[in-house]
């Protein structure tokens, strides 16, 4: 039977294990710029098979939130590159999550001070983090403009610099964040998209912008070092869609011949309930028509599980899955999986600390051995 304790191969990603670090943003990169305690960070949690960075932006218009990182700068680059080097030398493995925010986001985080870019001018519902005097506010997102179709062959691009610069920084790998009510799902979810040109109306139309990012940035670094996260039916950001078993029933078809390293998938509400009675889905089913796709890369769960319903997941070979991503117990867990293994208690992550500060409830939490 398989534990989460099998090594496990996504792409062409050998993982020692079958537990990921999922992507959690902490906002402790001033000025867009990682830091050598988000090195300590990572590194601290380099025992995971696979590290998934933060959301890390792809450009100034990709930017949403105070203080969290981009990938498109000398700067950023090389605070990457020191987060690379001290994962790698603890021998983890380190995949970047590609972020546009699209609408969540406010004018003061746009270059000139403008209008955050959506599918269409439809304002999210939602608050992003500002940062004032090192103190975490919560702020209503900014109404956005509509992006002219124009304009959309730029956005890939970025995409595409991102994922050259993660390889060129030492990244193992990117994780295209299509989840959580951002630019990518916005194009896809009717909720945000109202468009009547090529990138709006039905699925091949709404999936368009993000099937152009995956073939961009698989032409440009290999389909085996590349995955990508969804979130089905997740309220995140304000964001839903008309009929969501259809749209991602329809992604797996697209998606499954192209070789992804792994597909990402979380469960229910992002940091919430892992069923939705008004919005059930059927995630085994995504998984089938998937595989019937063609579809050979690991298959991630994420959302809220513990260790038991985590070894149920990857000991069920048919429906279960290959990787199961901790977003909230790697907080405050940088051992995690030897907590897991040892069956040892966790730490409770502090929520005051999630967003935002120093060292203080990032890098102090103590391992089982401290
Ligand atoms: C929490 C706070 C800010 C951003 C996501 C990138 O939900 C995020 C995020 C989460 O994917």
């Amino acid at each position: 039977m398989t534990t989460l304790f099998d090594p496990v191969q996504a792409g062409s990603l050998q993982l020692a294990n079958r537990i990921a670090m999922a992507p959690l943003t902490r906002n402790r990169a001033p000025g867009a710029i990682p830091t050598p305690l988000m090195a300590q960070y990572y590194a601290q949690r380099a025992s995971a098979g696979l590290l998934i960075t933060e959301a890390t932006a792809i450009s100034p218009q990709a930017q949403g939130y105070a203080d969290v990182p981009g990938l498109y700068s000398t700067e950023q680059l090389d605070g990457w590159k020191q987060v690379t080097e001290a994962v790698h030398k603890a021998d983890g493995k380190i995949v970047v999550q590609l972020w546009h925010v699209g609408r969540v986001s406010h004018t003061s985080l746009q270059p000139d001070n403008q209008a955050p870019v959506a599918p269409s001018a439809i304002r999210a519902q939602t608050k992003t983090v500002l940062i004032d005097k090192g103190v975490p506010t919560f702020a209503d997102t900014s109404m956005p403009r509509a992006l002219d179709a124009a304009e959309l062959p730029a956005i890939v691009q970025d995409y595409r610099h991102a994922a050259r610069n993660a390889i060129a920084c030492g990244f193992d790998g990117v994780e295209i964040h299509a989840a959580n009510g951002y630019l990518l799902e916005q194009f896809m979810k009717t909720g945000a998209n109202q468009r009547t040109d090529d990138y709006g109306g039905n699925l091949k139309n709404r999936t368009r912008l993000l099937l152009e990012v995956v073939r961009a940035i698989t032409d440009e670094i290999g389909a085996g070092r590349t995955g990508l996260r969804i979130s089905p039916v997740t309220p995140a950001n304000d964001i839903a869609d008309e009929n969501p078993q259809k749209l991602f029933d329809y992604l797996m078809h697209q998606i499954g011949p192209l070789g992804l390293a792994y597909v990402h998938v979380i469960e229910g509400a992002t940091g919430g309930a892992r069923e939705l009675p008004e919005q059930p889905f059927d995630y085994a089913h995504l998984k089938t028509l998937y595989r019937a796709a063609g579809g050979q890369g690991a298959w991630m769960v994420n959302n809220a599980y513990d260790a038991a319903l985590a070894e149920q997941a990857v000991a069920d070979v048919a429906q279960g899955a290959d990787i199961v991503a901790f977003g909230r117990p790697y907080i405050a867990n940088p051992d995690l999986v030897a907590r897991l293994q040892r069956k040892a208690p966790l730490n409770t992550p502090d929520r005051n600390t999630f967003y935002g500060g120093g060292a203080a409830g990032y890098t102090d939490y103590p391992t089982l051995d401290a």
